[in-house]
């Protein structure tokens, strides 16, 4: 394990910090055969409905990730995904709550780093993704789900409720594939998290505009598979488009001090750490699905939802 202090110290600094190495491959052939499985569960109905046009059984799994991904559009993508789609209409596609997805989210070797973040009383927060990013030139999906595309300037604190403004949280996000330049690795402004919460527009998802950011001072992340990048909630980062010839495969998963809200209450969160009382992890595999079902019933049986930020695209610097 790197060094601890000096992890937060970087962290606290510059509003990031990356860490090779914390997820071994043990772990990552787990993710590799769920999301493989979960492809071969659904493949036939995909082509019995003509949204591919063959199984794509021969190719690499890497290569039939993104070839399948790449004709999904926004609903179809929604069964890979870790969660439900934010205060939006549910459908009966239930998110991957899977054990390797859930051995994933309560790993201590994620832990351990941001228990030296934030201290030992963990929660884990429901705001979290996987992104399979195709190569741009074979993506076909006339609406892609946003999780499979470049990803517009923002801070994770502006993709929350205003309810969590003040509540520690800390982004992961995980390095499946490599991720490099070319595929389009995250880019941090290093020390924006110091600078309060920018403005938001409505610009291609909720965005900050690129007038607003520091562009002398971007950053990109290149990280190696099993790495982590850990983020400050107001560190302002995107992604570039996939100009490579293979798929990124990251999941960005989101923790924070057990008490504090997680501006996602509709959606389970539950505790992964307590120093203090570690009779207090009481949630296992089974429980984390049941919770995401209860969850589930209670959304389909809303009118509307409570929107997911707080931003409506009027401020000037949007015009
Ligand atoms: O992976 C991406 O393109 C964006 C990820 C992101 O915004 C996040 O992890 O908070
Ligand atoms: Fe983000």
């Amino acid at each position: 394990m790197q060094d601890l202090s000096t992890i937060k110290e970087h962290f606290d600094e510059h509003g990031y910090a990356v860490v090779e190495g914390v997820l071994d491959d043990a772990i990552i052939a787990d993710l590799e055969a769920d999301y493989l499985d979960l492809i071969n569960r659904h493949a036939p109905q995909w082509l019995a409905e003509g949204r591919i046009p063959e199984l794509f059984e021969d190719l690499p799994l890497y290569e039939r990730f993104g070839t399948i991904v790449s004709y999904l559009d926004e609903l179809e993508y929604r069964w890979f995904d870790i969660a439900f789609p934010q205060a939006k209409t549910p459908t009966n596609k239930l998110p991957n709550f899977s054990r390797p997805v859930f051995d994933l989210l309560t790993h201590p070797n994620v832990l351990n780093y941001i228990e030296a973040l934030i201290g030992g009383e963990i929660l884990a927060n429901p705001i979290h993704h996987i992104r399979i990013k195709p190569q741009e030139t074979i993506l076909k999906a006339e609406k892609p789900n946003g999780l499979t595309k470049a990803t517009g300037w923002h801070q994770d604190q502006g993709v929350a409720r205003e309810v969590a403004d003040d509540t520690d949280m800390i982004t992961a996000w995980i390095a499946i594939s490599d991720a490099t330049v070319e595929n389009g690795c995250l880019s941090v402004v290093p020390g924006s998290h110091k600078t309060g919460l920018t403005t938001h527009c409505m610009t291609n998802g909720v965005t900050i505009p690129d007038a607003l950011i520091d562009e002398a001072n971007v950053l990109p992340i290149p990280i190696k598979r099993g790495g982590i990048l850990f983020m400050h909630r107001r560190t302002q980062h995107s992604s570039t488009p996939n100009k490579s010839n293979s798929i990124r495969w990251s999941f960005d998963l989101r923790y924070q001090p057990t008490g504090q809200p997680t501006g996602r209450d509709e959606f389970p969160s539950f505790v992964v750490r307590s120093r203090s009382n570690p009779d207090n992890i009481t949630v296992d595999y089974e429980q984390w699905v049941d919770l995401w079902k209860q969850t589930e019933s209670w959304m389909l049986a809303q009118e509307q939802f409570e929107k997911s930020h707080r931003w409506d695209g009027d401020a000037e610097v949007c015009a």
